[in-house]
Parts: structure tokens; C-alpha cells; sequence
């Protein structure tokens, strides 16, 4: 079986005080994303910094590095609409309207390290809605069971369509800790025809990873989910951490899917970008 990658390079959280290798303009994005799947990422999973690195929605901004994307390679788009935290819902939610293949939803509200993660039901329901019309296929970011339970409330009201596509985040302050044990659950929950990947944020990026891979899940790459190859040593970019995630795949037995590939197993037929 396949196993899809998706490349995260730049996220909401961290600055180029961190790491400096992290891409924050939408040039630097789009260079790295290309690098990426160069290595075999089929999907870039993309947030946008101002230009004091804060994390926007401002569209001239994601539509500038979503063109500069799609003039060097036609890796699949996926927009956050966490986007960042303190960024209004609404202003999250308009960055579907650049009708991208994907965008993440977020069914439900959190506490999110030191600060809120603001996702009213309503307010989900009406991107969830919205992104259906547009055929935008959310991939659902759950960060505990009960968000996944939401998640799959929102399929039964007929929000979402299958075969659904879930993020299992485990490591933030607020969600479900990044233990095997928290991966072995989520994974045992997804539904059957489910697509998934684990998103484990820091320290344990490596190994959960490899264990999501092995229980049949996708993989996420980059330096929105860990800023450091090892311990001790900052990631050179994302494309050491993407490389590094194809060859685990490969030794995995599990060929890295091709853009082609992903779109027939995501079922994508919708978006202006396709
Ligand atoms: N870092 C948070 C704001 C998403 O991309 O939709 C969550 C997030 C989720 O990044
Ligand atoms: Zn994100």
C-alpha cells in the first residue's frame, strides 16, 4: 500500500528565531515546498506568516504563494484553517474560497499550550458546509476522541463525505499526549474506509511516525510539527525531515504515492486548483 506525504512546512507557532531555515515568505514557502516533493511529498499542508512572521489569512498573501507553488510543481494544496491562534474564524474560513484541493477543519475548540483554540460548532458546521460546496476535502485535525466523535457526528448530519480524511495530532498542551498507547486507540477508532495520518508534534515526531506508517497510516513531514532532525540538531529546512520520512516509508514497504495516486485515494475531484 502507498503511503502519501504530506509536507507541513511552516505551521503557526514557530519563528525564524528557532530555526532559520523555516519559510515564512511566500517565496521561501514555495521553494521549499517544491524541494519537497522533489523527495516525494504529494501534498503541502500550508499556513502564511506577515511580514513580522505573525501567522495571517490575508489571501493576496496564500494566493501568492499558492501560485508560486503551482509555477514550479503540481504538489496537491492543502490551506490551514487553524491557520494561527487569535486569527478570527471567519477570517480562517475565507481561505477556502481560493477553492484549494484540501483544507484542514477543526471540529472543536481546545486548549492549545498557553493559549485557545477557538472552533465554535456553528461556526464549524458552516465551513464544513461551505467547503462541501466548493469540493474542498477537509482533512479533519482531531487532537482528542471526542473530536473525532464530533467529526464523524458532522459525517452523519451530512456535512462531510467519505471516505473521510483525519489528522491525529497528539503532543499539544490540551489534547492527547504523544504516547503509542494515544496512536493505538486513534487508529482502532478510524472508520474502515478512513484515510489517516499521524501528526505528532515534537520530541516524539520520529517514532510515532514510523508507528503510523507501520499500523497502514500516511505521513506528515516538516518543520510546523518538529523543528529538529534529532536531538540537539535543527532540521536544515524541510527537506532533510521529508527525505528522511520517504526512506522510513520505503523500508517500510510502502511506496511514496504519487500526486496521481493521492488524488485517487483522497477521491479529489473538486477545487479551482485541480
Ligand atoms: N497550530 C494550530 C493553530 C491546522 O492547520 O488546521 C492548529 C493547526 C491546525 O495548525
Ligand atoms: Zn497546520
Amino acid at each position: 500500500m502507498t503511503a502519501v506525504i504530506t509536507v507541513a512546512p511552516t505551521g503557526p507557532i514557530a519563528r525564524t528565531a528557532d530555526n532559520p531555515h523555516l519559510p515564512v515568505t511566500p517565496e521561501q514557502i514555495a521553494e521549499q515546498v517544491s524541494a519537497a516533493y522533489n523527495e516525494g511529498a504529494s501534498v503541502a499542508h500550508l499556513h502564511f506568516r506577515d511580514e513580522n512572521e505573525r501567522p495571517t489569512a490575508d489571501l493576496d498573501i496564500a494566493r501568492r504563494a499558492v501560485d508560486l507553488i503551482k509555477e514550479r510543481c503540481d504538489i496537491l494544496i492543502q490551506l490551514s484553517t487553524g491557520v494561527g491562534l487569535g486569527v478570527p474564524f471567519e477570517a480562517r474560513a475565507a481561505l477556502v474560497e481560493l477553492a484549494p484541493q484540501m483544507a484542514t477543519l477543526n471540529p472543536c475548540s481546545m486548549t492549545f499550550g498557553g493559549s485557545e483554540f477557538s472552533n465554535p460548532p456553528e461556526d464549524v458546521r458552516r465551513l464544513a458546509a461551505r467547503m462541501q460546496e466548493l469540493n474542498v476535502k477537509p482533512e479533519l485535525e482531531v487532537y482528542d476522541t471526542g473530536h473525532l466523535d464530533m467529526a464523524l457526528r458532522l459525517r452523519d448530519e451530512g456535512l462531510l463525505d467519505g471516505p473521510l480524511q483525519f489528522s491525529i495530532v497528539l503532543g499539544i498542551n490540551g489534547g492527547m499526549a504523544a504516547t503509542p498507547e494515544n496512536l493505538q486507540l486513534m487508529a482502532s477508532r478510524m472508520p474502515e474506509d478512513a484515510i489517516w495520518q499521524v501528526i505528532a508534534i515534537g520530541r516524539a515526531n520520529l517514532q510515532l511516525t514510523a508507528m503510523g506508517l507501520a499500523l497502514g497510516g500516511n505521513a506528515r513531514a516538516g518543520l510546523e510539527d518538529c523543528l529538529f532532525l534529532r536531538k540537539g540538531e535543527l532540521a536544515e529546512g524541510n527537506v532533510p525531515l521529508v527525505r528522511r520520512t520517504a526512506d522510513l516509508a520505503r523500508a517500510l514497504d510502502r511506496p511514496i504515492a504519487s500526486v496521481a495516486e493521492t488524488r485517487s485515494l483522497l477521491n479529489l475531484s473538486g477545487g479551482q486548483s485541480n
